[in-house]
């Protein structure tokens, strides 16, 4: 059965997404935005107050690396407490109301269920190809963005292999597509990873810094301090590159240049005690300190449309 508080499989997920959306068809609902390498559905839910004319709206993935398990985590508590405060707190009211957001609670479905069942510590997709017998590559090397420039691998093997060419994997160009499709109305990109505790900005594939650096840096440290503010976790906020190490193909870089102005990528809990292992008892906390920061961003978004 489903817990907010546990690391839920691949399943579990899939059916507490079709209860969601088939239970709270006011302020949700969910579409398919293609399937995964092996088949399974990616499917995407809308947040959002329904209007006749259209919103402008934030999108947010997790769970891109199959074994970042508190990144889905996190996805599914964001929709709990999305729909649990929407009429009591104030501000998830207004921006639902005002605002759609799109949640997709595991981008990478394939790796994910394959971290399950045969490797916790995979990372990448599923895929297969000829000439290999290596599988899969990384997601958040394959979107194109200097694809595969600087801090990605053209070796199958690699961990960190590029792919064949830009949205090479299914599940990449499934959300590029998606977002290409909505560019107008997606004012925002948010993509959830671990661990580190970061709050990273384009760019990753250059050291150069991003046209609007000086407004990415002060929305990502107020957003970091509202993290803070709960139990004092300590994250560092830059870009990518300078801050993490300087990697091309990521989705973040992407959304950022197709015009998607406010692009950030979280690494959550924690910097390395446990590190992709985080245990279930701080899924909450973790949860709740990165609701915070997530509606910092948005309500800077919403305030700034
Ligand atoms: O390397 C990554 O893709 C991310 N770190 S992780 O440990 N979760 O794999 C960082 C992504 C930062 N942004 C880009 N590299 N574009
Ligand atoms: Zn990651
Ligand atoms: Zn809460």
């Amino acid at each position: 059965t489903h817990s907010y508080t546990k690391y839920n499989s691949f399943d579990k997920v899939q059916s507490w997404i079709n209860s969601m959306a088939s239970s709270n068809s006011d302020l949700i609902s969910k579409q398919t935005i293609g399937n995964s390498y092996e088949g399974r559905p990616m499917t995407l839910l809308k947040l959002g107050k329904k209007s006749s004319s259209v919103k402008p709206a934030i999108f947010m993935d997790c769970g891109i690396h199959a074994r970042e398990w508190i990144s889905p985590a996190f996805c599914q508590w964001f929709v709990k407490e999305a729909l649990s405060t929407y009429g009591s707190d104030s501000q998830m009211t207004s921006l639902l109301n005002e605002m759609d957001v799109y949640v997709l609670p595991v981008l990478n479905v394939d790796g994910y269920d394959y971290t399950h069942k045969s490797n916790r510590m995979w990372r990448k997709t599923r895929s297969r190809k000829s000439g290999s017998s290596c599988i899969g590559a990384d997601p958040n090397r394959n979107f194109n963005a200097g694809w595969c420039t600087v801090g990605a691998s053209s070796n199958p093997c690699s961990d960190t292999y590029c792919g064949s060419k830009a949205e090479s994997e299914i599940e990449a160009k499934n959300v590029a597509d998606f977002i290409r499709r909505n560019k107008s109305t997606i004012k925002a990109y948010i993509t959830v990873h671990s661990y580190s505790q970061l709050l990273l900005f384009p760019y990753a594939y250059t050291f150069e810094l991003a046209a609007t650096h000086s407004e990415l840096m002060k929305v990502a440290e107020g957003a970091s301090a509202a993290l803070r503010s709960l139990y004092g976790t300590r994250y560092t906020s830059g870009p990518a590159a300078a801050t993490i190490y300087p990697a091309a193909g990521g989705s973040d870089d992407w959304a950022y240049d197709l015009g998607v102005k406010y692009s950030y990528t979280f690494e959550l809990r924690d910097t390395g005690r446990y590190g992709f292992l985080l245990p279930e008892s701080q899924i909450k906390p973790t949860c709740e300190e990165t609701m915070l920061a997530v509606k910092y961003i948005a309500a800077y978004v919403q305030k700034n449309l």
